[in-house]
């Protein structure tokens, strides 16, 4: 009786088809490896200056490559974020020059559209952030006293590429697919190459093809790395993760109770910075896999993140 009892039990009981991920508690993930009060999270591998001389020593031709967006009405959206320009219409000055004055004024989320980088302030695990901050203590009306983007500094460091759809065979990959930490290993391994504690690692989901073309799709789901991928980065020491999706994550997470958990794994957990909406289409196409990463936030006091312009020097 008690056997069928049993077997009827596991029968009704769901599938779960992904290893369950539970949140740590603070007493596991604080104070973080960087010490008690840090605020700069994986950024303190710019202190490092051999972080800056790494990447120095792989520019051989001088060539730029820009892995930023334009900021404009026809970038893709996450749920109600805007991104409005008004030309502040101007004025010509008294004077026998004629000079003219413009200028803008722009309404937006300004740290988190279009190609953009998370600061710790972003993401929470309920009052609590990167390194057991508290947002109740820290938030005021006009930024966070602690883990504000201005605090990041400049990040020049090798950004590595890995090109997870390449390893596929696929322009893109599927709207929910999980990359897991197999696929980040055997897409290095196919390109021949190795993490290095502080570098600034790029993956490409090819997600990107559909930004502001399809905005829709774009911003419905996403391939995008799931909570073993993000664990096992973290353990590869990066400066930041990056990738040409919205949120670098696989959206919706396979488990359905779970919202963005790769954000607070990356951010709130191991102070891990991450980029987001990267434009990867000129590295994939000229097969730029290891290159110098360079990129710096906005001094936005206070800010979640910022609006970026990252580019790969090689
Ligand atoms: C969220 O704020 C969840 O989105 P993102 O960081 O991806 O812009």
């Amino acid at each position: 009786m008690k056997r069928t009892a049993i077997a009827i039990a596991l029968l009704a009981a769901p599938v779960v088809a992904f290893a369950q991920w539970n949140l740590p508690p603070e007493s596991q993930r604080c104070p973080s490896k960087w010490g008690a009060g840090d605020e700069r999270g994986s950024g303190n591998h710019m202190k490092n200056p051999e972080t800056v001389l790494r990447a120095v020593r792989l520019i051989k031709t001088g060539e730029v490559i820009e892995m930023a967006y334009v900021l404009g009405p026809g970038m893709p959206f996450f749920g109600t974020r805007i991104f409005n320009l008004h030309t502040k219409r101007t004025f010509m000055n008294t004077g026998r020059n004629t000079r003219g004055s413009n200028e803008e004024v722009v309404t937006s989320e300004i740290g988190q559209v279009g190609t953009q980088f998370d600061g710790f302030a972003h993401q929470t695990i309920g009052d609590s952030l990167y390194n057991c901050f508290k947002v109740s203590e820290v938030a005021t009306r006009s930024g966070f006293t602690k883990l504000g983007v201005e605090k990041v500094g400049m990040i020049f460091a090798r950004g590595v590429l890995i090109d997870v759809a390449g390893l596929k065979g696929v322009e893109m990959l599927g709207d929910t697919y999980e990359i897991t930490p197999d696929d980040l290993q055997q897409a290095l391994a196919k390109q021949k190459l190795k993490l290095q504690p502080g570098d600034a690692v790029i993956i490409h989901t090819g997600w990107g093809k559909l930004y502001g073309k399809d905005n829709a799709r774009f911003v419905k789901s996403t391939p995008g790395v799931g909570v073993a991928a993000a664990e096992w980065l973290v353990k590869q020491d990066p400066v930041l993760v990056g990738s040409d999706n919205w949120p670098v994550e696989v959206a919706p997470n396979p488990d359905k109770d779970l919202s963005l958990p790769v954000h607070q794994i990356f951010l709130a957990v191991n102070g891990v910075h991450i980029l987001e909406n990267l434009k990867l289409d000129e590295l994939v196409a000229k097969r730029v896999w290891e290159f110098a990463f360079t990129m710096q936030p906005l001094k936005i006091q206070g800010a979640s993140g910022s609006t970026v312009a990252p580019a790969a020097i090689r």
